[in-house]
């Protein structure tokens, strides 16, 4: 018996993060009575997490709205819920382009302990922001004259620095930035070193206009607002998919008894074993858990074109420190207050000896604002497999050495912060890492490839029985919270047009 309609479809949405919640909000706006969530943890939100540090909020996920206008999703929900600033909402904040360019009011501290000078520097920002922006042309334009965007980077800097600059001071602590600007771009693309990202691909990633802003109450309160118009038990929290055995694989009495008529082509397996049956599933789950659990998540296992894709797309990890302190040791209009290591002038591999130095990977503070609602908190950031090595430590440690660098770089022995809380999203068994890049080797079609539904088309099958969403399955907004969301309204839109299929154009013939 075939289903007329998606009123009666059984949805199971894995993953109750924003592209789960959107799936989700969607469906149920057109009419799908049987929609669940089903959720690893405790919690909804998945990579968007508020957290405390004495009573302040912090991000230990999500940070901004990439982009604040018209175009973005996220930012028409935050409007709407009525979640930002004003000055955020403003036509001025949304026709911002910055270019990617650091924040004006930046600080540049070095190994020594040296404040150093805004003008020595900014020519070596403007370069790198320069190749960054070249390097994001190759997708558009000509084929890349090498593989990656770091050795690209690397080789045109150096090739301008030795033309442009003559002074072995200044083209020493200069290229000594480029490393640092190249562990920043490591933490914004989510990668452990630029030499693993596509230099073709790069510029597949699209930004939008607008001054990236944050919720001042947290960007949580958006997914509390999606969730209240939400049904309330729609979620089944605590219940880790094991697997999903599509085509009517599952062997079990349930499955033998209704899939004879034809009535669910998928059960959903949880580690707990409880099973649930469905017409559809939309997976929502990180690149990094199928990464990790590709041959056991899928029964029948992924086709071997979309399983190569899961390998070749890029998975990285970036943490953020936090760190409060009682009174500010930098100046007061200060927004990032960048590490410049001076040994680092000929782009060392990213760290040797990870136990010692694997704090040199952490490339700046951005210093958390208004003052009035955070008081003196900075956020580290740090990307890499320093960063995952960094989730190893006792926090203690962590304390230590991060307490240690400030003393270094400021020259001040006495700086002492006050408390800590970091993010671990490595281990974090359901992430295992932060967020998606364009890896060595990669194109769209990866993307295209972890999108195609199952079955593939063409098969004889029950059509959709499994289909992608996540921010991994987005081929311009990857890695953010609207592309995310994008991709589970995208795949709600499937099935909606799945189940009302468009009037067919009716042409005239003479
Ligand atoms: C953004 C930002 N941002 C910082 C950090 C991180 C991320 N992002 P989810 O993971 O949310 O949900 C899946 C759910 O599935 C989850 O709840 C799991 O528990 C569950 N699950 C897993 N396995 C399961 C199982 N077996 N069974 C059942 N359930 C299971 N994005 O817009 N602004 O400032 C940042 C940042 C530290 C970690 C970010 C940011 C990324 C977003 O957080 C992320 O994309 C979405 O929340 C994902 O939602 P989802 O629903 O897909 O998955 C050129 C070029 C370069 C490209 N990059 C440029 C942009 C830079 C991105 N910037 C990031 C920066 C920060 C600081």
């Amino acid at each position: 018996m075939a289903l007329h309609s998606g009123a009666d479809a059984r949805v199971l949405i894995i993953g109750c993060g924003i592209s789960g919640i959107g799936a989700a909000q969607k469906l149920i706006r057109h009419g799908f009575r049987k929609v669940r969530i089903i959720e690893a943890t405790s919690r909804s939100g998945g990579r968007i997490q508020t957290g405390g540090l004495d009573g302040k909020i912090v991000e230990i996920g999500a940070n901004w709205i990439h982009g604040p206008s018209q175009e973005n999703p996220v930012f028409r929900l935050a409007c709407q819920y009525q979640l930002l600033d004003g000055e955020c909402m403003s036509e001025e904040n949304q026709s911002v382009d910055i270019g990617g360019l650091p924040p004006l009011f930046s600080t540049w501290l070095s190994s020594s302990g040296k404040k150093l000078e805004a003008e020595v520097l900014a020519p070596a920002v403007e370069v790198f922001m320069t190749l960054l922006k070249k390097s994001q042309e190759f997708y558009h334009s000509s084929r890349a004259p090498m593989s990656s965007v770091g050795e690209f980077i690397k080789r045109e800097a150096l090739r301008i620095s030795n033309k442009e600059w003559k002074d072995d001071e200044a083209k020493k602590i200069r290229q000594a930035m480029f490393s640092t600007l190249l562990k920043l771009e490591c933490g914004v693309s989510g990668t452990h070193t630029m030499d693993d990202v596509d230099l073709e691909a790069f510029g597949m990633y699209k930004s939008l206009p607008g001054l990236d802003c944050t919720f001042p109450g947290g960007y949580e309160g958006l997914i509390t607002h999606m969730m209240n118009e939400l049904p309330k038990d729609i979620v089944l929290f605590n219940k880790p998919v094991k697997c999903i055995h599509w085509n009517n694989i599952h062997n079990s009495q349930a499955q033998q008894s209704s899939s004879k008529q034809g009535l669910c082509p998928v059960t959903v397996q949880c580690v707990n074993g409880e099973t649930f049956e469905a017409d559809h599933v939309i997976l929502t789950i990180p690149l990094g858990y199928m990464k990790r659990n590709h041959a056991t998540l899928l029964n029948p296992p992924l086709p071997r074109h979309k399983l190569h894709s899961i390998q070749r797309l890029g998975f990285g990890t970036n943490n953020k420190i936090f760190l409060e302190f009682e009174q500010p040791f930098w100046d007061e209009n200060s927004e990032v207050i960048f590490l410049l290591w001076e040994d680092e002038y000929d782009f060392p591999d990213p760290v040797s000896d990870m136990k010692t130095a694997w704090i040199k990977k952490l490339s700046c503070f951005t210093v958390l604002k208004p003052v009035e609602r955070y008081g003196h908190i900075l956020c580290g950031w740090i990307a890499g497999h320093e960063s995952e090595y960094m989730e190893t430590l006792p926090e203690e440690e962590v304390m230590h050495t991060v307490t240690r660098l400030l003393r270094r770089f400021t020259g001040n022995p006495t700086i002492t912060p006050k408390k800590l809380v970091r993010s671990q999203w490595y281990h974090d068994p359901y992430t295992c890492g932060s967020y998606t890049y364009v890896a060595k080797g990669c194109s769209g079609q990866d993307i295209d490839n972890l999108t195609e539904p199952l079955p593939l088309t063409g098969s004889k099958a029950k059509p959709l029985q499994v289909l992608f969403a996540g921010e991994a399955t987005h081929k311009s907004f990857f890695s953010t919270v609207h592309g995310a969301l994008l991709t589970g309204w995208r795949e709600a839109d499937r099935l909606i047009s799945h189940y009302n299929p468009a009037p067919k154009k009716i042409t005239a013939h003479l």
